[in-house]
């Protein structure tokens, strides 16, 4: 039984590791679209149709039980489209996390960080609303976290800038509980941590773990786990490197 992993870059290896992490029997497969990333500033409909290639190349070659969306703007916008589309289990970073933050906030202000997509989306906005609909729910775009990731300036002197100003607006405004929507954050997570101490910080790439064990996929020993990305798999190694280690990823084409 098999787990089709999928992002718009390599980003989603958070989430991968984390899955590969707790359930070490289970087969992964991930994509990463880095031929198409970022997601975050496109339009719903172009990270629709992104999202089902991707999904589809992962079920027709890796016939795969389920899928998980690890990007946090896809499982915003695709979701829905890719559950009625493939009639396969789906799972995404949104419902979780904002479970997970609406579980462990105290003082019912919980705050969301994400791309300008997902924050546009309101996907967490209304999920946290549906949950309980006296929660005060705070979002804020941050588009300049993605390239300082990719540019390995986490230790930083600008992202602990930038850090301040995003989430101090937020901190700002009351909140106990950040919600990290993107891929990328938990690599920030210890610096956010350590600029605003008192915050309870909820990664949606942990938050997913307990969807997966509800979808009762029977295990495998010494699970397979395989890397592809649409393009230039070199470059993509070396920030691969910082999340997993030493890896291996191959480059595909999904295009139809
Ligand atoms: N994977 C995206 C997300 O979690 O929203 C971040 C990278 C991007 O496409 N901008």
């Amino acid at each position: 039984m098999t787990i089709g992993i999928f992002d718009s870059g390599v980003g989603g290896l958070t989430v991968f590791k984390s899955i590969a992490e707790n359930f070490p029997e289970m087969d992964l497969f991930y994509l990463g679209d880095t031929a198409r990333v970022p997601y975050g500033n496109k339009s719903p409909s172009t990270v629709k149709r992104y999202s089902e290639e991707c999904a589809s190349f992962l079920i027709a070659n890796f016939n795969v039980d389920a899928l998980v969306i690890a990007c946090n703007t896809a499982s915003s916008y695709a979701i829905d489209f890719l559950r009625e589309k493939f009639g396969i289990p789906v799972v995404g970073v949104v419902a979780p996390g904002s479970y997970q933050a609406v579980k462990t906030s105290i003082n019912k202000k919980i705050g969301i960080i994400g791309t300008n997509g997902t924050v546009k989306s309101r996907s967490y906005y209304n999920a946290i609303k549906r949950i309980n609909g006296d929660i005060d729910v705070y979002q804020k775009a941050c588009p300049l976290f993605v390239p300082l990731v990719e540019e390995g300036r986490i230790h930083h002197e600008i992202t602990d800038m930038v850090i301040k100003e995003y989430v101090g607006i937020l901190h700002s405004k009351g909140i106990d509980t950040l919600i990290l929507g993107c891929t990328h954050y938990p690599l920030l997570k210890k610096r956010i941590k350590s600029l605003f101490p008192s915050l309870n910080i909820v990664d949606s790439a942990e938050a997913i773990l307990k969807d997966i064990e509800n979808l009762n996929i029977p295990f495998k020993e010494n699970g397979k786990r395989e890397i592809f990305v649409t393009d230039d798999a070199c470059s993509f190694e070396k920030f691969a490197q910082q999340i997993l280690g030493e890896t291996k990823i191959s480059e595909v084409n999904i295009e139809k």
